[in-house]
């Protein structure tokens, strides 16, 4: 199903919020596969990139090179966990692949290999090039006159690296508006809050000030997701847009959710067995 095919607001809501659950639920199995995972992170942005890839993104089922594709780069790359079930779902390529994940000879490690991925645009993990990469996929699509956008999701601690801060006022400078930025917002980097490591609030005013459209949601409301996406303009619009995406880390899993100790882990087996029942307990309740 896609967003053109569904009959009503809360069929489609309801659609979104089952890929998110079962995206959750990938993630915990590709951890015990792994042997370990950037859960936290993966469990935060997966409502995000569900919105993204099922409701915003225009692409075609099983054609990962179709160059009239919007772009994807997922600029906090450690959250590949939660990206390559999508991208197989999108039928890039056999979900059977995702069984080798970050095994010997797997085309997944910890973070996203563009030469590896099929769908996959921009091999990511170093933090903090992504919004850099995005300019210049953006500008490429200026030159060429082509509508497709580039969207790119960062993480809050993410956005401490000095790039971002060349790559925004780059954005709004080239007119590129074919830019969509999203901050995954849960508040806590690799070991810790992000306002005592090195603030980032208020984020909205410091990219308002960049020349940026920003809209401040709830990262985990799929109607909030869908009513933003609606409102982003024409790609040739001028002005980038962020979504600040309000989250919770390791959201889903409640003894995971907000405890920075989960940001990279491995479970056993009783572990993988209670984290699937709490995301089956947290699943947002069905509208219709
Ligand atoms: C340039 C760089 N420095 C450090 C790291 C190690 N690292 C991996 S994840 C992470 C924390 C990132 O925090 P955040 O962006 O908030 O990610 P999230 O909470 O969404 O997982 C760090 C420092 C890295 N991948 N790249």
């Amino acid at each position: 199903m896609h967003k053109k095919d569904s009959k009503s607001r809360d069929q489609l809501l309801d659609y979104l919020d089952d890929k998110a659950e079962w995206l959750r639920r990938e993630i915990i199995r590709l951890s015990s596969i792994a042997g370990g995972a950037h859960l936290g992170g993966g469990l935060s942005m997966a409502d995000v990139i569900v919105a993204v890839y099922y409701y915003a993104m225009n692409l075609k089922q099983g054609d990962p090179t179709w160059a009239d594709r919007d772009r994807f780069i997922l600029s906090k790359g450690h959250g590949a966990v939660a990206y390559c079930p999508v991208l197989a779902d999108q039928g890039f390529f056999s979900p059977d692949w995702l069984n080798t994940f970050n095994n010997l000879d797997s085309p997944f490690g910890m973070h996203p290999d563009m030469k590896k991925i099929p769908g996959c645009d921009m091999s990511t993990g170093s933090l903090g090039h992504g919004l850099s990469v995005a300019v210049g996929m953006a500008l490429t699509a200026r030159l060429d006159k082509k509508s497709w956008r580039v969207f790119v999701l960062m993480g809050d601690g993410e956005i401490n690296e000095g790039m971002v801060w060349e790559a925004a006022p780059a954005a709004s400078h080239f007119k590129l508006g074919n830019i969509v930025a999203i901050i995954d917002r849960n508040t806590l980097s690799l070991d810790g809050p992000t306002e005592e490591i090195m603030a980032i609030e208020p984020i909205a005013k410091r990219w308002e000030a960049f020349g940026w459209r920003v809209f401040d949601i709830d990262g985990h409301d799929m109607g909030a997701l869908v009513d933003t996406l609606d409102k982003l303009p024409p790609s040739s619009d001028p002005t980038p847009t962020l979504i600040v995406a309000r989250t919770v880390k390791g959201k889903g899993v409640d003894f995971m959710e907000n405890n920075p100790i989960w940001h990279y882990a491995g479970l056993d087996k009783a572990k993988s067995a209670e984290a699937l029942t709490c995301i089956g307990n947290c699943r947002p309740k069905r509208r219709t």
